[in-house]
């Protein structure tokens, strides 16, 4: 399901000429990324589950060869860029972030009393933050290889460039998550579920009231849980939304494109794969095509991202 959508911190982006931005540690450029070769594919499709997020019309998009990240960015990962940085996080500057209800204490839920209309599962958690997910009396030391949450897209664009990296561009990341299979719906085909396995972290039983966990994950699962598509990629659907940097719209021309960046401005990023709290009932997003966004400055407790790269960095 998406995360809370129109939320606006009402505070001008960041700039991105950001100061922290310093050598990253050896070898972390070329550190669990793969080689996705370049080629032609059919972005979008011809038909849409969700008519308004835009998933169509099918288009054909070629690109050149890229770097992406084998899995999504994990708590760990983003505390190596934090102790060597310093940096800070934008919910942790605004003080809050926004948690998925089922995932909260008694004691931590008593004290809001506000929610988002539309979405009463998404509650402001004073507190909430990447080392704090559901709050202050939450820690991640036992999810250090799940994936980092509450991550602005303006945070996901800091840590990229740190790491000699950047974020994947739509067209890139929908590109990885076919694995070079045509037109179908997940990474690995267009059966959930085949043979009866699991192979992405979404949810099972009625949402948002009963997640029986069946795939053996209620929150987040470690960045490396579930089979690879044919390209290497971990949990491109599922477990965490992906934050790519492309402003969002809906309209798309259907001509052919060669390496699309997406629409020159905008308020919206576009994120992709589902979460973790998506349910074929209520957001079936857990498809390559499927799309939705944030603003720039949203964090969440499924939003998370990984990084690509040019198959030939430039100089730093
Ligand atoms: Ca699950
Ligand atoms: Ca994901």
């Amino acid at each position: 399901m998406a995360a809370p959508i129109g939320l606006c911190r009402c505070l001008l982006p960041l700039l991105l000429a950001v100061p922290w931005v310093t050598v990253p540690p050896p070898g972390v450029f070329a550190v669990q990324m793969v080689l996705i070769p370049g080629g032609v594919f059919t972005m979008g499709t011809q038909e849409p589950e969700i008519q308004q997020d835009g998933e169509g019309p099918a288009r054909r998009v070629h690109l050149g060869s890229f770097h992406m990240d084998q899995y999504e960015v994990s708590n760990q990962d983003f505390e190596s860029f934090v102790n060597a940085t310093g940096y800070v996080t934008e919910a942790e500057k605004f003080g809050d972030s926004f948690v998925f209800e089922g995932m909260l204490s008694e004691a931590v839920k008593a004290d809001i009393d506000q929610a988002v209309a539309a979405a009463p599962w998404w509650l402001p958690v004073k507190g909430a933050s990447w080392r704090h997910p559901e709050g202050p009396d939450s820690s991640i030391s036992s999810r250090m290889d799940h994936p980092v949450l509450h991550v602005s897209w303006n945070d996901a664009v800091a840590f990229c460039t740190w790491a000699g990296k950047r974020l994947p561009t739509e067209a890139e990341w929908e590109y990885s998550c076919r694995g070079g299979l045509e037109n179908r719906l997940f990474p690995w085909g267009n059966k959930l579920q085949p043979k009866g396995q699991h192979y992405a972290n979404i949810w099972q039983g009625e949402f948002p009231t009963n997640n029986t966990a069946e795939d053996g994950y209620k929150g987040t699962a470690p960045v490396s849980a579930f089979p690879p598509n044919a390209y290497g990629l971990y949990n491109m659907v599922g477990n965490a939304w992906e934050w790519t940097s492309d402003w969002w719209a809906v309209h798309h021309s259907p001509q052919e494109l060669h390496n699309p960046k997406g629409p020159s401005s905008g308020t919206d990023r576009v994120k992709k794969g589902g979460s973790y709290m998506c349910h074929k009932s209520y957001c079936y997003r857990y498809r390559c095509a499927a799309r939705s966004q944030n603003t720039p400055d949203s964090s969440a407790s499924n939003l998370g991202f990984r990084c690509a790269a040019d198959t030939a960095p430039g100089p730093r």
